[in-house]
């Protein structure tokens, strides 16, 4: 049997194989019945055929990706649908992308798979680009002959809340990216997918990993994935029963690719260079480690003086041995590296970004958070296969995601005041374990809930949470239900020909 990630996107003619039965299967009849309708009022044609891709909630493992180390993600029942045709020859060569969602108003561009995106002027059909590019620069590495680029009709409907850290943007580009192969009948192994959809995402500006691609892309019902890169791929984790994962919304907003240079792409860049520091540290060259080490994962790899220089084989400790609690100004990394800055980080324009804004980088904090939190991963899913009882692993997958938020907050300032708020009301009562996901400075925390008090725990959040939002109209009292819910490990990115 080939394995999951070696077949290709699947195709259906129903819904049921994704989205089950009962009340999610009606939800979801309506859904494409009305992009259906929708499709043909706005462009006067049905559509040739749809995709879809989920967003994700990460349980542990994270801002480690791009470092090159696995992270363990499900994917969440929110997804965004993509209806799709082709422009007829007679009709004017351009990519018309519309939404359902009036907020977003229909963008028009050029057919040219050769566009830029405009990183200065972000509007939200860019990522729809970034598949577009993707699935050009894809098929002709392949030396796949897709013909000349004609004309295409779009039509997006999202339900993963958008800066919330669950993905919304790759939901996005994995579905519109495999959207464009179904109309063009191309396909590739779903591992393929999740490494192009990665490498294009990036041409919104944001440096990322691979993770949401990839469990976007590859995602199987019933189990959590524990992701892993260089090359990527998907193990089926089955989660203990008896518990779930209830995700709640801080309702702090993080447009990732708006505050990259000072947010997440500053990060990378931390540990490109906390990474490079270590290596020189280790007793690498300095021009070897610049041009050798991108991250902190290489050098692991790299420097096998690691068990000699340190005594010991974990990075934790070479971390504490060779990096120093005070943040580093630019002036000292150049000093170790004996190169500026710039010529480092040079092959990344929004690298160069980064240095303008940074005023010191915080090397020690940083890497102490990516390696402890590589091994956080492998502990949960060594716990989750364990022979323990049921309580006994509940409470240490808990206390697993409690050290993350702890790390990602203290050493990787990734939260923000309500995402510390919104932990500390689940933990107060009845989370077993509570955490930022996805990227942090907003955006979602998710919670480990024993089944038998779900509801409860719920309410509870309305209560002590999210009552103040609705009584300041942060939030519409009717719309609660989207912003925290329980979620069950969902399916992934598939194709609909009706
Ligand atoms: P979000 O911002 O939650 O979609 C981002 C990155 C991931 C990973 C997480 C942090 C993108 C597309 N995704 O996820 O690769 O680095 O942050 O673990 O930027
Ligand atoms: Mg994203």
């Amino acid at each position: 049997m080939a394995k999951h990630e070696e077949l290709p996107v699947p195709i259906y003619s129903s819904l049921e194989p994704v989205y089950g039965e009962g009340s999610q299967l009606e939800e979801a009849q309506l859904r494409f019945n009305n992009l259906k309708a929708k499709f043909e009022q706005v462009f006067g044609h049905a559509p040739d055929v749809f995709a879809r891709s989920p967003g994700r909630v990460n349980l542990i493992g994270e801002h480690i990706d791009y470092e090159g180390y696995s992270v363990l993600p499900m994917a969440i029942r929110q997804d965004t649908i993509v209806a799709i045709r082709k422009r007829g020859a007679g009709e004017e060569k351009v990519l018309r992308i519309a939404n359902v969602n009036e907020k977003y108003s229909m963008c028009i561009y050029r057919v040219d798979p050769n566009q830029e995106v405009d990183l200065k002027n972000h509007k939200w059909g860019h990522y729809f680009i970034c598949g577009y590019k993707g699935y050009y620069e894809y098929t002709k590495s392949k030396g796949v002959n897709v013909g000349e680029p004609v004309g295409l009709d779009v039509l997006i409907d999202g339900t993963v809340h958008t800066s919330s850290g669950l993905s919304s943007s790759t939901a996005f580009v994995c579905s519109s990216t495999i959207a464009i192969m179904a109309v063009f009948d191309v396909n590739f192994p779903k591992k393929e997918i999740a490494q192009l959809t990665c490498d294009c995402e990036r041409h919104i500006g944001t440096q990322s990993g691979g993770m949401d691609q990839a469990i976007s892309v590859m995602a199987k019902s019933g189990f959590a994935e524990l992701i892993d890169f260089n090359p990527i791929r998907a193990t089926d984790v089955q989660l203990p029963a008896g518990e779930t994962f209830v995700i709640a919304n801080s309702l702090a907003e993080s447009q990732k690719a708006v505050t990259a240079a000072t947010n997440y792409n500053n990060r990378v860049v931390e540990c490109q260079l906390a990474a490079i520091v270590l290596c020189i540290k280790l007793g690498m060259k300095p021009q070897e480690a610049i041009s050798k080490v991108k991250t902190l994962s290489d050098v692991e790899g790299l420097c096998v003086s690691f068990a000699e220089g340190c005594g010991s084989s974990d990075p934790v400790l070479a971390v504490k041995e060779y990096l120093k609690e005070e943040p580093y100004t630019a002036e000292e990394i150049e000093k170790i590296t004996e190169e500026g800055l710039p010529s480092i980080l040079g092959d990344n324009p929004t690298s160069l970004d980064v240095l303008k804004a940074a005023k010191h980088f915080k090397l020690r904090q940083r890497a102490a958070h990516v390696y402890s939190e590589a091994r956080r991963v492998y502990a949960f899913k060594d716990t989750v296969s364990a022979s323990l009882s049921e309580e006994e692993k509940l409470k240490k997958l808990g206390e697993l995601m409690n050290d993350s938020h702890h790390s990602c907050s203290v050493l990787y300032e990734c939260s923000c005041p309500e995402l510390e708020e919104l932990v500390k009301v689940c933990r107060n009562n009845g989370a077993l374990g509570a955490r930022l996901t996805g990227a942090g400075w907003g955006g979602c925390a998710v919670a480990l809930v024993k089944e038998s008090i779900v509801p409860q725990f719920i309410l509870n959040l309305k209560e002590q949470f999210y009552h103040s939002r609705i009584d300041k109209g942060v939030i519409n009292k009717n719309d609660i239900g989207l912003y925290v819910f329980a979620s069950k490990p969902s399916s992934g990115a598939a194709i609909f020909k009706f």
